[in-house]
């Protein structure tokens, strides 16, 4: 039987801050939940926290500050190799006999031994199959009228051989990660029923047969700040989601069973990761409260976008109070990790978080960039609109609205290139090229602007 996996708990692609913090809380909380209800002598069940893409800066510089390890970031949850393989594997080497091989296979019931070289480097392979052809080919010699007693003594002498006159070296490899749907297709198209595991150092690691295919295995996953199928983990379908942790509207994710769904309309995934800290009476460590902090701060801009509630705000001081620090200066202290904006490229000033919307007139894009210091990021306006420029003719934009949103003061700056006329019409101003205009109170892109221009 293939080794007990991890239960992966991912955020959604092009991470933001919330979606790896909450995925690392959620992860911590669900082992410690698992370590205690797991029964003596039992391997509680492993919860990992993974991610679809780079770390933001500010998470990078949070998980520094508080020494937590990075989640890992994966591709994909299709169904692998590794899902089905036989990881104990059987070896044996070119220069033992077959007689040996026989009683290995005897021994552990097994269909195949591996054959290695000394350095344990894959060679090939010996089947129950293989010897037994050898007998099968017996037969052909006795109708040509060979004596019973001569092909007899040959086959006894023929156990004395070496394996590697029987082995065979031509059988698939694949590796642990290959897609299985994929593998599958080798596996059956070649005339052996194996196929090997190999690592990078092609030592094996693993047997597939194609018994082991009739097994359709589903990889576990919880879902954390997501519930979307567009912006989840390639291969989702093919996954088993087990929870799902979100503060956004209800979208596709569909489920065979019925799953815990929590979905909250706070500021922040982390805020209900740790209302269930909470819940479950399990402690969060410093660090965790750290990172859970952070990611409060950076979805709801220090408790100043407009979707902070109430509970946001109460967990925001109960986290600060676990790290000693004051909620609104360890905010500002996230945002730095994010860089000067003096020297920022200026593809990611403008850039970095960006998201395009469907309007009747066409596509547009709304980029954000959250500052804490307005006056350097305007010093560099004609640099910015050169950028967003280029930006409206290779996207075909409507036009390209940048958002620069002061969080100390609490509104944004918006500047726009493009058709400026559907921004003026939806908000009643006058947006022109030079100088943008000061939209007080406006933080938030999803509640105060997308919406505002979709029904404009
Ligand atoms: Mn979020």
């Amino acid at each position: 039987m293939p080794e007990p996996q991890p239960i992966l708990v991912i955020g959604h692609k092009n991470p933001d801050n919330d979606a790896i913090c909450s995925a690392i809380g959620y992860a911590y909380l669900k082992n410690e939940l698992a370590k205690r209800e797991a029964k003596d002598g039992e391997e509680p069940q492993i919860y990992q926290a993974v991610r679809l893409g780079p770390l933001p800066p500010e998470t990078a510089g949070v998980l520094e500050r508080w020494g937590v390890e990075a989640p890992v970031v994966i591709n994909n949850v299709f169904a692998r190799i590794s899902d089905v393989m036989t990881s104990d594997v059987i070896c044996t080497t070119p220069d033992a006999k077959i007689i040996e091989a026989g009683r290995i296979l005897r021994k552990h019931n097994i269909q195949a031994v591996v054959v290695t070289d000394e350095e344990g480097t894959y060679q090939g392979i010996v089947s129950t199959r293989m010897i037994a052809n050898r007998y099968i080919s017996a037969t052909d010699v006795l109708d040509e009228g060979a004596s019973h007693m001569a092909v007899a003594a040959d086959l006894i002498a023929s156990l004395e051989q070496t394996v590697d006159s029987i082995m065979e070296a031509q059988i698939l490899t694949v590796d642990k990660d290959d897609r299985l749907s994929e593998a599958r297709i080798d596996i059956l198209a070649q005339p052996w029923r194996e196929a090997v595991v190999l690592d990078e150092a092609r030592r094996p690691i693993g047997i597939v047969t194609r018994s082991d295919l009739a097994f359709h295995p589903h990889r576990k996953v919880i879902l954390v700040d997501h519930n979307e199928v567009r912006q989840a983990v390639n291969g989702i379908k093919e996954a088993e989601v087990v929870e799902i942790i979100d503060h956004h509207r209800i979208g596709d994710v569909s489920t065979v069973n019925p799953i815990k769904f929590l979905n909250m309309p706070v500021g922040s995934t982390s805020t209900i990761v740790a209302l269930e800290f909470r819940k479950h009476g399990i402690e969060i460590p410093k660090p965790i409260a750290g990172v859970l902090l952070s990611a409060v701060m950076t979805d709801t801009v220090v408790l100043k976008s407009p979707t902070t509630t109430a509970i946001d705000e109460e967990i925001a001081g109960y986290l600060a109070n676990i790290i000693g620090a004051d909620p609104f200066k360890y905010g500002l202290k996230v945002f730095s990790f994010r860089g000067d904006d003096d020297d920022m490229p200026i593809d990611k000033l403008v850039g970095a978080d960006s998201k395009e919307f469907q309007i009747s007139d066409g596509t547009v894009l709304i980029a954000q960039h959250e500052t804490t210091n307005l006056e350097s990021v305007m010093m560099r306006e004609q640099e910015m609109r050169t950028y967003m420029r280029s930006l409206v003719e290779t996207g075909g934009y409507v036009f390209v609205l940048l958002m620069v949103t002061d969080i100390i003061a609490g509104g944004s700056q918006f500047l726009c290139e493009g058709n400026r006329k559907i921004i003026n019409r939806a908000f009643d101003i006058e947006c022109t090229g030079e100088g943008g205009t000061w939209m007080p109170g406006v933080l938030s892109r999803k509640k105060q602007v997308a919406a505002r221009i979709l029904e404009a």
